[in-house]
């Protein structure tokens, strides 16, 4: 029993700390504001929502390299019978203009960007001139993510073919992924004491935050309506026009497991209920339910990659930056492979939301404008994830119903099954 309170605890402790750091820093924010605080006193407030936001930007590259480097071999071997020739097209982000990174100093929490050093244990934090542009908008914010998201993709889809030659740097990639799992799930929890300093460090530097906030309410609205239109109808209709059968009753099969991923906002979370319904309600061949889901599970998340597109175009408007519809596309192939890269846990998403930003040159720390919605938002994006992941065994178990009915292999049960 306290096993299970504790797990319930954790599971939702970090939801009631997620509202509750939104909610404070909300407040703190706006009551800091009718106090004049002087723009240094400022930077020493925004110091712990700063660490916040290195913390995301510092998973992203371990991150990014073993999710995509591990599931692209996974996919690739086991879909040797069935494999297309295809050759991926994908317009790499124009780099900004070189430019001297702009010193940073960082003297107890207090930036200095003129480059003047300070005395009192003054730490410099100016990175290799190859790392960082200024970070204005329309100017990259940092390494080329989407470049390194694709060469891991390729290396993963190598190492497939090579087969046994392969075999360590692949177990590489699994060590390195499960490692980085295990400091996100820690990091997870210094999120809400981050959130609180983020949200009202914005608030304090935002010139008209009511008119910010009016604009994040509609872009939420956007995001849940995008996502409920993606989940109701164009899903159920690609499953319908494949095949043949009604989505609803599908739907209605793995009801359990959506539910689930609302309450927990993740897909990982969700794997053994997803799994449960589509074998006894959906009667889906186990063979293909346990290669798909897994799989799904990590690199097929169509919310994710919806939520993070409408994201970076909300940041985009808010900076009053136009688009031009170049940028546009590279957001939507950027958003899907960055979404390969997110992990099925809570609020993954929000970390390799910065590659999407990066792609078009976007000021990263605008993620701050999405974080206060972002715990609740990340329950409807997950749900979709999951949901696309039962369509598509719903639609392969179709598509290979044939394979499948003379195939009477042995069968061994996964840990997941028993
Ligand atoms: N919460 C993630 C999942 O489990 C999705 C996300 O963060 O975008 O699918």
């Amino acid at each position: 029993i306290l096993a299970r309170g504790r797990d319930v605890c954790k599971r939702n402790g970090l939801l009631i700390l997620s509202v509750l750091s939104v909610t404070v820093g909300c407040l703190l924010g706006f009551f800091l504001r009718t106090r004049r605080l002087s723009p240094q006193e400022i930077s020493y407030f925004q110091f712990p929502g700063e660490l916040l936001m290195r913390m995301l930007k510092m998973l992203i590259l371990p991150l990014v390299v073993s999710r995509n480097m591990f599931p692209a071999n996974l996919v690739e071997a086991t879909f040797k019978q069935y494999r297309t020739k295809t050759t991926p097209v994908v317009k790499s982000p124009t780099v900004a203009s070189e430019e001297a990174p702009s010193r940073r100093i960082l003297i107890y929490g207090v930036q200095e960007e003129n480059g003047s050093r300070v005395q009192n244990f003054a730490l410099d934090l100016t990175p290799p001139p190859e790392v960082v542009y200024k970070s204005e908008p329309g100017t990259s914010d940092g390494m080329n993510v989407l470049g390194i998201v694709i060469f891991s993709a390729t290396m993963g889809i190598m190492l497939g073919r090579m087969g046994d030659s392969g075999a360590p740097l692949v177990s590489f990639c699994q060590c390195l992924n499960e490692s980085v799992m295990k400091i996100v799930a820690v990091a997870v929890w210094y999120f809400p004491f981050g959130i609180v300093f983020l949200i009202a460090g914005k608030i304090l530097e935002m010139d008209n935050p009511t008119t910010v906030g009016k604009k994040l309410g509609f872009y939420a609205v956007t995001v849940v309506c995008g996502l409920v239109v993606h989940g109701l109808f164009i899903l159920p209709l690609l499953y319908f026009f494949i095949t043949k059968k009604n989505p609803i009753v599908f739907i209605r099969g793995i009801l359990q497991a959506l539910l689930i991923a609302l309450a927990t906002s993740s897909s990982s979370a969700t794997l053994p209920i997803t799994f449960k319904c589509l074998l006894e309600n959906n009667h889906i061949d186990r063979r293909i339910a346990r290669f798909v889901l897994p799989v799904g599970a990590t690199i097929n998340m169509d919310g994710t990659a919806l939520y993070e597109a409408v994201a970076a175009i909300f940041i985009a408007q808010v900076n009053n930056y136009e688009l031009d519809f170049g940028q546009i596309i590279t957001i939507s192939i950027t958003a899907t492979a960055a979404s390969i890269g997110a992990a099925g846990i809570p609020q993954a998403g929000l970390v390799t939301m910065v590659i999407v930003l990066t792609s078009v040159g976007l000021p990263t720390d605008d993620i701050t404008l999405i974080i206060a919605v972002d715990w609740a938002l990340d329950r409807f994006r997950t749900m979709i994830n999951v949901l696309g992941d039962a369509l598509a065994a719903g639609i392969m178990a179709h598509v290979c119903r044939k394979d499948f009915a003379q195939d009477t292999g042995p069968e061994k049960l996964l840990p997941c099954e028993t």
